[in-house]
């Protein structure tokens, strides 16, 4: 069973869920995940709006029981991305928060007081339980297809990292349409039957009020998260008593991990995943944590490097190589795309990051960078520079476009755009901007738009991004 704290055998807590000021007990979630998967059980795929709110965790709790694949869709989506998804998906109808736009789907509300104590078959866990939209360097996201049995093989090898178990109380403040807030977070606390409470946004008093008065004890955190609560003295040192605070999604600096070494007594578990593979690379709570490196395999996984030839390239900490992973916890490939799914495993089942790294004598990673300057990471989101162009080129004010992410202090990377303007239309900054997120989704939007007379272009008329990338 996926959420295995949800079994009959597990005793009942008061407070297992605490979303925002809603908490629920587990004999609640149950009750309540139960009647969702009653009345959702003939469905074929559904869509969940997944704010971070009590009937997103019950629709997509209700669904897992069920065996039903759910689509977590970004709170904050705009149209185009919503159409793309929906379309793709296949999606039958929405589930729990009620979206403004249902682009002519059902909506099934979500009722948190119903209860229903039927036992229900449980589903294969080689089946389809989650399909995760996320950007690729070109074209709209690709529906990610995650089995029950890679995410538990991942929350399994999780637990043993971080000597997670049902005595902690996991604190995280971040979206439960991605891996790091709704697998790790919120699923994990469902497999491991640890207290879970959600902040609603990840603010620094939010991280602190969670650990004075829920007793916090595991917090996650993208790296914006943690740079913002070292900002914030007060709220740092409030973390003192916790367990284990974990950083990833994207690469922690080494400035903010020692910040929280020195404010709040603990050195950073820092952990490496993607999408498609979960998360295959962390330190240990009991072994080292190295500023600026990812850790070990978890167990199950394999890693290698491979050089652009497909050979080995040696473990001296110094060579970098393309980071390759195998291991149960893969996707089951990109809905629709053969193509690229194709693409992202070799011959013998390697997948392939996309990621640079070096690895050094005793296993440990580090990731360098990317391999393609149009993924970018911004506050721990993964956007791809095609989609925003291609978007900008939908604007009557806009005859040629390039996306960049730009070095940020605050969120890793900043998306840049610089646009030529049309003779049809204006290109107004703010508009585009505004735009972006009307189109995309709000976090997708640049946040800033250059207006240039021309875009610097090889003879072959192919943008030269490095060229733009330099003008960080
Ligand atoms: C601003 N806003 C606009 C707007 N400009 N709204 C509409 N149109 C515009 N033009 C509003 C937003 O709606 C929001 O409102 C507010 O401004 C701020 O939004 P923001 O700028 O996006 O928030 P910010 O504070 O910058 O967010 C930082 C952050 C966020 C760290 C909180 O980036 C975040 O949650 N990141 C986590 C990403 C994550 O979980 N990634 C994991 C991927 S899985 P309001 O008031 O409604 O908020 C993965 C695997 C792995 O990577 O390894 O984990
Ligand atoms: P996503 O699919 O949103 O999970 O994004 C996956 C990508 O995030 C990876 O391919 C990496 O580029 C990046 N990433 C995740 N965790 C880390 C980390 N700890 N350090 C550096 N990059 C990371």
């Amino acid at each position: 069973m996926l959420l295995s704290s949800l079994n009959s055998a597990s005793p009942d807590i008061g407070d297992a869920v605490r979303i925002g000021d809603v908490t629920l007990s587990r004999s609640d979630i149950v009750g309540a995940a139960t009647s969702v998967a009653e009345r959702v059980g003939g469905a074929d795929r559904v869509a969940v709006l997944a704010t971070p709110t009590v009937p997103t965790a019950l629709a997509i709790a209700g669904c897992l029981i069920a065996g039903v694949p759910v689509i977590p869709v970004p709170a904050d989506v705009g149209q185009a991305e919503r159409r793309h998804i929906l379309t793709d998906s296949g999606a039958q109808a929405w589930l729990g928060p009620e979206p403004d736009h249902p682009e002519g789907l059902p909506h099934i509300p979500v009722r948190v007081h119903a209860r229903s104590w039927h036992r229900i078959p449980e589903p294969s866990l080689q089946d389809t339980a989650l399909i995760i939209y996320t950007s690729g360097t070109t074209g709209p996201p690709k529906g990610v297809q995650l089995s029950g049995a890679a995410i538990a093989a991942d929350l399994d090898a999780l637990a043993q990292a971080w000597q997670w178990t049902a005595d902690d109380t996991l604190v995280h403040g971040l979206p439960l349409f991605h891996v790091h807030g709704l697998v790790l977070g919120l699923l994990g606390s469902l497999r491991v039957g640890n207290r879970f409470v959600h902040t609603g946004k990840p603010t620094p008093q939010a991280y602190a009020q969670a650990c004075s008065e829920a007793q916090g004890s595991l917090f996650f955190g993208v790296p914006t998260v943690w740079s913002r609560l070292v900002a914030d003295q007060a709220a740092a040192e409030a973390l003192r008593p916790a367990r284990l605070l974990v950083s990833g999604s994207a690469g922690l600096p080494v400035p903010v991990f020692n910040e929280l070494v020195r404010l709040t007594g603990h050195a950073p578990v820092e952990r490496y995943g993607a999408t498609e593979s979960l998360i295959t690379l962390s330190t240990r709570a009991d072994g080292e944590r190295r500023p600026g490196w990812v850790g070990l395999p978890l167990a199950g996984i394999e890693t290698r490097l491979v050089d652009d030839d497909g050979g080995p390239v040696p473990h001296d900490a110094e060579t970098i190589g393309r980071l390759q992973v195998r291991g149960p916890t893969l996707f089951d490939g990109y809905l629709n795309r053969a193509d690229a799914t194709a693409e992202a495993f070799d011959a013998d089942g390697w997948y392939r990051t996309g990621d640079a790294a070096v690895i050094d004598g005793d296993g440990m990673h580090r990731i360098v960078g990317r391999e393609s300057v149009d993924l970018i990471k911004s506050g721990g989101y993964r956007v791809g520079a095609g989609e925003i162009e291609t978007v900008l080129l939908g604007h009557p004010g806009v005859a040629e476009a390039a996306v960049v992410g730009l070095p940020d202090d605050d969120l890793g990377q900043r998306i840049v755009a610089f646009v030529v303007g049309s003779g049809a239309g204006k290109a107004v900054p703010q508009e585009l901007i505004d735009y972006v997120a009307k189109e995309l989704s709000v976090h997708k939007r640049p946040r800033e738009v250059r207006v240039v007379t021309e875009l610097p272009r090889n003879a072959m008329g192919k943008v030269l991004k490095k060229q733009l990338l330099s003008q960080g």
